[in-house]
């Protein structure tokens, strides 16, 4: 997805899973996935997608950009959501991950589950996200898909 816009891989994975017929998984941001409802549009459709939500209650990426230019972060905090009962309320399942631990369970139940399913990681805030190699991956990407030279 590179530096595209916030929902594209929130939505986007339910045409994947509509279009290949199997489970469809997309690593979001939270503030991405409050942007849309698609559980109830994959639910609705019977699609298999499951979404991997990085729960920070912050627009994190602007959160560190900020603080990289030496500000306050300003309008970057966002409530935490309750995505499991978000996936719940449109008749959809999903499970919440607060340890590390519960990670590999968690996601054996998204890929096995029969209903879209939301996997809700809660992010320690403290951490600060890899942006720098990220940055330079997605750069590597965006120039091997131009064919320039990385
Ligand atoms: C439609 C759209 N609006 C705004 C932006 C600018 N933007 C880039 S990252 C970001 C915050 C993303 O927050 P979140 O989805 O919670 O992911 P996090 O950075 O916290 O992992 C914003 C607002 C964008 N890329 N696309
Ligand atoms: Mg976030």
């Amino acid at each position: 997805m590179a530096f595209g816009p916030m929902g594209h891989a929130t939505t986007g994975v339910v045409g994947a899973a509509l279009a290949t017929g199997k489970k469809s998984v997309a690593v979001v941001g939270d503030g991405a996935m409050l942007m849309s409802s698609e559980i109830s549009t994959a639910k609705a459709s019977g699609a298999p997608a499951v979404w991997v939500v990085l729960n920070d209650a912050r627009y994190g990426m602007i959160d560190e950009g900020m603080r990289s230019l030496g500000w306050t972060p300003f309008a970057t905090e966002i409530p935490e959501a309750d995505f499991v009962a978000i996936a719940r309320a449109v008749g959809a399942d999903g499970t919440r991950v607060s340890r590390e631990s519960e990670l590999d369970d968690a996601l054996r139940r998204a890929l096995t589950a029969k209903s879209p399913f939301v996997v809700d990681v809660l992010m320690d805030r403290c951490e600060r996200a890899p942006s720098g190699g990220r940055n330079r991956s997605l750069l590597r990407q965006v120039r091997a898909a131009s064919g320039v030279d990385a």
